[in-house]
């Protein structure tokens, strides 16, 4: 009997959200949005795709339509020589704060190619603001979390997704007719369910039927190697419509058009995002990944984290060709990553033991270094998704024209609109992680007409625990005064006008905002956790909205929770504690169980579960209930999972 080249271990740590990117069935995503601010402000002001828009920053555009491309219009154009190209361009402004205001807004309408000077919006009084974009990108984020297990940020406008979870949870439950009418696919799945197979085992080979399901979007496959082959292939296929679904949702509800490559690596994955643009998704199957790195397009330097100076440095120390260099790569260090390390040992020791002048490679580290070219060339070099963001500070920064900051009334002026800009972003960054953030610290920055920089930093005493924009700016204010009195008082002419000034908060405490399963139990629903985790003081660790935390309470011998070890003061809250199990316990029937779950103990969650669920799959996964209950309800997962 024929049999696929991948084991059942291969499959089943697809179902992993922590190693699922080590497998050789795994399964990432790139999605990144088209022209992204171009079209937030065509949405907004109610532009078609395809009027030609761009979003204007001062005399720079940061953002070119499609639409706008096909005038051969880029961003090195200034908005003048964007006119010029095209005589119906559509230029709009981003959203700007007024100088001494602590909000910003649209001035539609005006800019600097506006002919009348009233309309200009002279960079001296105003700074961008972002925010809007950003507004934007939390939707898409959210989105992106609504349906896939695990979800970087990689940009504003860019996600990976790791998509293996997803992609398993199809194989085994979906009702695609394809499966449903395989009875070979049918016995696979029964075998998981019934956890009656060996780890180690090679999966058994694709079954016919299986051949019919379709890729949504387009496979690169120039030269026309076997569409679906092997489990890869199915994967990859379940993996092309789950994206097209996000990308569909995203499309109708918000307006925008998204690019989105897949492939077994996330470095492959953005390559192939940018691979089709606007609109469309390009997978790259893995008997595909060669073609595709060797179509003209890329050299090693294409990769990101070696777009720089670490690519260049590599390409020197390897002596690699300008062009094909993936190929060469391959072809020259065919057999493993240590014919590659050998290589750089010698050229280490050519050099005298350093890499004098190459400062970015890491001599210390060779042996890692080599590997990951070794796998890059290859399309294999296996990257974690990082889906916890750092936010370790946040600055605000205006870079000052002619005399827009010429006394410490205006730098006061400017601290305004930055103790606004943060107050808000640290408002909004609290509600996309679900937690409370409170800066300790704020330092500002003056930088002379002379060049020279000026710094001051203060520890923040809020009044509550939100971040006000007043206290903000009294506290920066004060900075000013001081800055002003030391350096300016003396010699005002050494000092003013800035030529630039910002603020910066850092220093983030970070409290938890912990929910319950359902938000029903009154007192029980919410309660604020100080988390002084190391881990989590600086940064913003990403989590999901685990079960309550219940106060302890007042010692009484009979109300007690033998489960939670606590003890209730009257009955009515005795009740509702166990109302509270009583709805965690149908929650988790209905939705599986979670890592959070209070009906388990700690070490069947440990073997069980080690990352989150997001929480439209349990709808998902309600829609295909009667599979999953099999499944959960079996019992053998359980027996499975701890092999
Ligand atoms: N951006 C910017 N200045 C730059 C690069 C980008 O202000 N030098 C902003 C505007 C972009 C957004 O970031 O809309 C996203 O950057 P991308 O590089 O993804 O570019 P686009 O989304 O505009 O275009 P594409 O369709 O090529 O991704
Ligand atoms: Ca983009």
């Amino acid at each position: 009997m024929l049999m696929s080249k991948f084991t059942w271990n291969d499959l089943i740590q697809l179902n992993s959200v922590t190693t699922s990117y080590l497998s050789p069935l795994s399964c990432m995503a790139h999605i990144d949005v088209n022209a992204f601010f171009a079209q937030v402000e065509q949405i907004r002001c109610d532009y078609t795709r395809d009027d030609p828009v761009v979003c204007v920053q001062w005399n720079s555009i940061i953002a070119v339509s499609y639409a706008a491309r096909k005038y051969g219009i880029s961003r090195m154009d200034t908005i003048h020589e964007a006119m010029k190209k095209c005589d119906h361009l559509i230029p709009i402004h981003t959203a700007v704060f007024k100088k001494g205001e602590s909000w910003w807004t649209y001035y539609d309408g005006y800019g600097s190619w506006m002919k009348e000077k009233e309309k200009q919006l002279p960079p001296d009084n105003y700074k961008v603001s972002l925010d809007p974009y950003r507004r934007e990108s939390r939707k898409l984020f959210k989105i992106f979390k609504e349906y896939c297990y695990s979800v970087e940020k990689a940009s504003v406008d860019e996600v990976f997704l790791d998509l293996g979870r997803l992609c398993f949870e199809d194989l085994m439950f979906s009702d695609d007719e394809v499966f449903q009418k395989s009875e070979a696919m049918q016995a696979i799945r029964n075998t998981f369910i019934n956890g009656e197979y060996d780890l180690q085992t090679a999966l058994p080979s694709l079954p016919d039927e299986l051949k019919n399901l379709e890729f949504t979007g387009m496979v690169f496959n120039p030269a026309n190697r076997p569409l679906l082959n092997d489990w890869d292939d199915i994967i990859f296929a379940l993996a092309s419509r789950e994206t097209q679904k996000m990308r569909d949702v995203i499309k109708e509800s918000l307006g925008y058009t998204t690019s989105c490559g897949i492939a077994r690596t996330k470095n492959v994955a953005k390559l192939g995002s940018n691979f089709r643009k606007p609109d469309a998704q390009t997978i790259i199957k893995n008997n595909c990944l060669e073609d595709f790195l060797d179509n003209g397009s890329f050299e090693i330097t294409s990769f990101w984290t070696l777009g720089g100076k670490l690519g260049k440095e590599i390409c020197q120390v390897l002596n690699l060709p300008p062009k094909d260099s993936i190929k060469y790569i391959r072809n020259t260090w065919a057999n493993s990553p240590k014919e590659l390390e050998s290589f750089l040992e010698k050229q280490l020791e050519e050099r005298g033991g350093q890499f004098n002048e190459l400062t970015t490679i890491d001599s210390t580290n060779i042996h890692t270094l080599a590997k990951k070219i070794f796998e890059l060339s290859r399309g294999v070099h296996p990257v974690q998704l990082n889906t916890r963001p750092l936010v370790k500070s946040m600055m605000s920064n205006k870079n000052m024209r002619s005399s827009s900051c010429k006394s410490l009334i205006d730098c006061i002026d400017w601290l305004e609109v930055f103790s606004g800009e943060l107050a808000t972003r640290i408002q909004e960054l609290e509600q996309e992680y679900n937690k409370v953030i409170i800066p300790r610290s704020a330092t500002v920055l003056m930088k002379t007409t002379l060049g020279e920089t000026y710094r001051k930093t203060t520890q923040l005493h809020n009044r509550d625990s939100k971040l006000a924009c007043q206290d903000l700016l009294n506290a920066t204010s004060k900075m000013a005064a001081e800055l002003d009195k030391k350096y300016a008082e003396p010699n005002s002419k050494k000092f003013y006008p800035l030529t630039n000034m910002n603020l910066v908060i850092s220093n983030f405490e970070i409290l938890d905002l912990k929910k319950t399963v359902l938000d029903m139990f009154g007192n029980q629903a919410q309660v604020y956790e100080k988390n002084n985790d190391e881990r989590n003081k600086d940064e913003m660790a990403e989590e999901e909205d685990h079960s309550t935390v219940i106060a302890a309470e007042e010692k009484t011998e009979e109300l007690q929770c033998q489960k939670c070890d606590l003890f209730f003061p009257n009955t009515k809250e005795f009740q509702e504690h166990l109302d509270f199990h009583f709805a965690s316990k149908l929650s988790d029937s209905l939705n599986g169980i979670g890592n959070d779950s209070r009906n388990l103990s700690v070490g069947e969650q440990r073997l069980l579960f080690s990352t989150k669920r997001p929480s439209s799959n349990s709808k998902r996964i309600l829609s295909n209930g009667k599979k999953r209950k099999t499944a959960k309800g079996s019992g053998n997962i359980l027996s499975f999972f701890s092999r």
